[in-house]
């Protein structure tokens, strides 16, 4: 039994050496140590032996058993450390390697635009003001001045929820609630969608882009409107450019214009751009109507002011000579992808 245990040692310490991994090492553990196993095997035949043989060889199998455990733990130990070396070896990550390209978008041509009119107006003082697209009847026309019955409350024109709650067709409504809010000194713009019953065309949609503009404060006069929306102008479209004030009619407005935009095609002769008229129209404007004023609370003896209402998409149309608003909407990237 000296000889079946030496040999034991022998082909397991061997054995122990070769494993290449984890699993195979507690192969090696149970078939050495195991309750089947081949220690247990030996021990097995120590009936066989003579009484004072039995003890002897019992410690030289548990000296045995001892050392296996050990050899097993050492060699467990080095094959996590191989395994770890291994795993650090292969993820290691190149980070000299070239980055994925990111597809980058662009902005909306109608998004250039109302930037840039931010930008001049900031410039100029101007703060944004913003409120609700669905609007009541009251901040719409009411607070404006325009009476019940007025063609532009028609409701083949306006989108009408109840007889009092519209989606707003300007957003002089924004104006009107910042004038309720705040006194005077005030210089807002407040730009965003308006919606109206128009049948889709080139140059028209139901919802549009508006930006309107209001400045209150005292002694503010025609003056001050046609340099506002000169800087603006001429910030969009060049140093050249020019406008004309026809005098016209709303109801919020007293005085009241159309402003023109001298035709950058043609430079005023007339030519197809500006159906040979020279000018194109731009926007609406005016000094804004006393009874406006007095809504809001703001006495017309002592404060005037101008606004302006201008369509975005119409602006951004001439901006990039594109022939067709309904390509602003359609967001075709093929289109889209032109502006920057
Ligand atoms: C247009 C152009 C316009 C205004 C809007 C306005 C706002 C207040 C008071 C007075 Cl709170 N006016 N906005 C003024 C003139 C023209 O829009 O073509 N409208 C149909």
């Amino acid at each position: 039994m000296r000889t079946q245990l030496e040999t034991l040692k022998n082909t397991a310490l061997d054995a122990l050496k070769k494993a290449a991994d984890i699993r195979a090492l507690e192969e090696l553990r149970v078939r050495f140590l195991g309750k089947k196993g081949e220690l247990t095997a030996v021990l097995k035949q120590m009936g066989a032996l003579a009484p004072e043989e039995r003890p002897v060889i019992g410690g030289l199998a548990n000296d045995l058993r001892a050392l296996l455990e050990e050899a097993i733990e050492n060699a467990s130990k080095r094959l996590e450390k191989a395994a770890l070396s291994a795993r650090l070896r292969n993820e290691t990550v190149d980070v000299t390697m070239p980055g994925r390209a990111v597809k980058l978008g662009r902005r909306h041509p109608m998004s250039i635009v109302i930037d840039e009119v931010y930008d001049i107006f900031l410039g100029m003082g101007f703060s944004v003001a913003d409120g609700p697209e669905v609007e009541t009847t009251y901040y719409c026309f009411d607070a404006l001045n325009t009476f019940e019955g007025h063609p532009a409350r028609d409701e083949r024109d306006t989108f009408y929820f109840d007889e009092k709650t519209i989606l707003r067709t300007q957003t002089s409504s924004v104006q009107i609630r910042t004038m309720e809010k705040t006194k005077p000194p005030i210089r807002i713009i407040s730009p965003g969608r308006t919606y109206r019953k128009d049948e889709i065309d080139a140059t028209h949609s139901p919802m549009f882009h508006q930006i309107e503009g209001l400045v209150v404060d005292s002694g503010i006069t025609m003056a001050d409107l046609k340099g506002c929306l000169e800087t603006l102008m001429k910030g969009l479209y060049g140093a050249e450019t020019r406008l004309r004030f026809r005098p016209h009619h709303f109801p919020y407005t007293e005085p009241s214009a159309e402003v023109d935009l001298q035709c950058f095609v043609c430079g005023g002769k007339g030519c197809r751009m500006c159906k040979g008229e020279g000018w194109i129209e731009l926007l609406g404007a005016g000094m804004v109507h006393p009874q406006v004023l007095r809504n809001c609370d703001i006495d017309p003896e002592v404060y005037s002011g101008f606004a302006f209402g201008v369509g975005i998409e119409r602006l951004a149309l001439m901006r990039f000579d594109i022939t067709d608003m309904r390509l602003l909407f359609e967001n075709d990237v093929r289109f889209l992808r032109q502006f920057v």
